[in-house]
């Protein structure tokens, strides 16, 4: 069995999310795994938080910090949310395969039921946005030339040997700069653009179960990822209703979040 290669792109106010979202994962499988986090502007601090936190997990923790200076001229881009796509061009030439994650998320079931997913011949594995279902009707998406259902970048797995072979990295960079301003929805329309309909493998829904606020949950102990699309996200706990109390479950450590008390839970159901 293949080793499991976990990516994540974030800067310092993802890093407790992500801890969750990793926790969760572990708890539901206990392999080795290598978890790769990029960053253009992570610090000290943060890199801190995450060796020490998954020091007692079955993680090896590789830390890049990236710039695109390698990559762009105009530095355009600095944003954390464009690393993603150059995973084949920043990680090691030996790792084959990776599963790229958003951090507003948790684990409700085994990652293997994802990362075994067969690649062959195939670009990525990854799950139909629930938004744009409609907007694929829209001008803009004829625009883009999308021939297939628009996905959800969250929850990405790639197969990077494959992407190596067609993709150069230079080319896709000069693709966004010269691109940047018409993406509405930045690295996911990138993503959306580049890859072909008969490059992708479209999982069922459960492998990137995305929740609006309105949205209820269905046949939960099937649900592997559970992605919270939406603003205020978990974490920020401004409101608290079940599907929050899926993420509040998965988190172990009392230095992770502020833990609400009972009397701020009542006080915030009132409002
Ligand atoms: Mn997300």
């Amino acid at each position: 069995m293949n080793d499991i290669n976990i990516l994540c792109s974030l800067n310092d106010a993802y890093v407790n999310p992500m801890l969750v979202m990793l926790n969760s994962m572990q708890k539901h499988n206990q392999e080795k795994k290598t978890l790769f986090v990029f960053s253009t502007s992570l610090s000290e601090e943060s890199e801190k938080r995450i060796r020490d936190f998954l020091s007692d997990k079955n993680f090896e923790v590789n830390i890049y910090r990236l710039e695109f200076k390698d990559l762009c001229k105009y530095k355009i881009l600095s944003n954390d949310i464009f690393l993603r796509i150059f995973a084949f061009h920043y990680l090691p030439k030996e790792i084959d395969k990776v599963l790229y994650l958003d951090a507003d998320a948790v684990f409700l079931n085994d990652v293997r039921k994802i990362y075994d997913t067969n690649l062959d011949g195939k670009l990525m594995a990854c799950v139909m946005d629930i938004g744009a279902g409609n907007l694929l009707l829209d001008n803009y998406f004829k625009k883009l030339k999308i021939n297939h259902q628009y996905f959800n970048a969250g929850m990405l797995l790639m197969n990077l040997k494959e992407i190596r072979k067609r993709w150069n990295a230079e080319k896709v960079m000069a693709y966004i700069e010269e691109n940047n301003e018409k993406f509405r929805f930045q690295d996911q329309d990138v993503l959306n653009t580049l890859c072909k309909a008969e490059d992708l493998v479209f999982l069922e829904r459960n492998c990137n179960y995305q929740i609006k606020k309105a949205n209820k949950i269905k046949d939960i102990d099937k649900i592997v990822f559970l992605h919270f699309l939406s603003r205020p996200k978990p974490w920020m706990h401004c409101h608290l209703n079940k599907k929050e109390e899926l993420f509040w479950k998965d988190w172990e450590r009392e230095d992770l979040f502020h833990k609400m008390t009972k009397e701020e839970k009542k006080n915030i159901k009132k409002k």
